[in-house]
């Protein structure tokens, strides 16, 4: 329910957040009026860490689409509001991903700019993850690198930024502070940890001279606590290893790997029914989890995923709440059938559940 005058739907939002036990918790009895006075006086109001970082965590709880919400208690925040300027939001960006990826141990950690203000400004990152790979649109048509961010890399481009033209380039972060144009920041090296596939079993796999970067850090997603949005809260845990094997590098419009593959295994790709695709991923994922164990670097399998989402269910259903999901997306890409996610249904996505984490229209569509 939404009042016209937002003070005071401001102030319902407040409310009905201050009311969830995990913040009576934390909070002191005056706390609610303490914010109904802050906003009748200036429109908006200050949540403290601990209680943005309460707000956090119940957001991921209440993220339908995660598969990883077993461990939404271990969050832990950055709280980055003071951040000014674009400089100042990029170098905390590269805070958040060496604290993160913590040499390969990753931990669950989101940094949480400044809140929208009440005559909307805010703080944007274009980037839909602080790490994503360029992808070039050549004249023949082909792409070198990742086919899903052609518009990014040419975003970038048309902001004075010139890649290498390489297969595995990592995009410049874009910033954008409020009216002010978007500013260009080149991510330093040290931020960027990434393992180099290579197969357990199969010598030539190295030779395909794949990558990938172990930090999947969401950056395009509004976080929305008590009534504010926080237009940037780039946040990030590990990756299951099929987002990489099964989807990154084998979706035929990404990087389409499972034809060479195929070729290499010496598998007859004439007809689908010789399940060379399927032959093909299972390859490439056991190399994305053989690789990433190598790098002493934080992985988990779809298997153990699945059987770790499926124990967060049942624990929230032991506490008495629900606990919403989107089948589809808590759904490994591969094997699906073999996971017990695939064999049963869930709460409802309740739209309206907050705090949340908020899709937002990309900036480039
Ligand atoms: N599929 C995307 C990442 C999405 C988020 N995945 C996580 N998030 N594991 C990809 O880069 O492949 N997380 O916060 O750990």
């Amino acid at each position: 329910v939404h009042a016209d005058d937002p003070a005071t739907d401001l102030m319902q939002q407040a409310a009905t957040f201050y009311r969830t036990p995990e913040l009576q918790k934390i909070t002191a009895p005056g706390r609610a009026d303490e914010i109904r006075r802050e906003i009748a006086a200036t429109g908006t109001y200050r949540q403290t860490s601990a209680e943005l970082l309460a707000g956090s965590r119940l957001a991921w709880r209440n993220h339908a689409r995660c598969l990883g919400r077993f461990n939404w208690r271990s969050l832990e925040l950055l709280d980055a509001r003071e951040c000014r300027t674009a400089p100042e939001v990029a170098e905390a960006c590269w805070e958040h991903l060496r604290v993160s990826t913590n040499d390969g141990k990753l931990r669950s950690v989101i940094t949480v700019f400044a809140p929208r203000s009440p005559s909307g400004e805010e703080i944007r990152i274009w980037n839909p993850q602080l790490l994503r790979y360029a992808g070039y649109r050549r004249p023949d048509g082909r792409v070198v690198g990742d086919p899903l961010h052609v518009r990014h890399t040419e975003f970038a481009q048309r902001l004075g930024w010139r890649g290498a033209g390489g297969r595995f380039d990592v995009l410049p972060l874009i910033v954008q502070v409020g009216r002010q144009e978007p500013q260009l920041f080149p991510v330093p090296p040290r931020a960027v940890f990434e393992v180099e596939l290579s197969h357990p079993e199969l010598p030539w796999f190295a030779g395909l001279g794949l990558r990938w970067h172990v930090n999947p850090a969401i950056s395009n997603l509004h976080l929305e606590i008590g009534g504010l949005t926080y237009p940037a809260a780039p946040f990030s845990g590990w990756y299951v290893s099929s987002e990489i094997g099964a989807r990154n590098l084998s979706d035929e419009n990404r990087y389409d790997m499972l034809p060479a593959i195929a070729d290499r295994m010496g598998l007859d790709r004439s007809r689908g029914r010789t399940l060379w695709r399927d032959r093909a991923l299972l390859e490439l994922n056991l190399a994305v989890l053989h690789s990433f164990q190598q790098a002493g670097v934080h992985i988990i399998d779809h298997h153990a995923a699945a059987a770790q989402f499926v124990a967060h269910v049942e624990r929230e259903h032991a506490q008495g709440r629900a606990a919403p999901a989107d089948w589809a997306w808590v759904n490994p890409p591969m094997s699906a059938s073999t996971t017990p996610t695939f064999h049963r249904l869930y709460d409802p996505v309740d739209f309206d559940l907050r705090p949340n984490f908020l899709s937002r229209a990309d900036p480039l569509d």
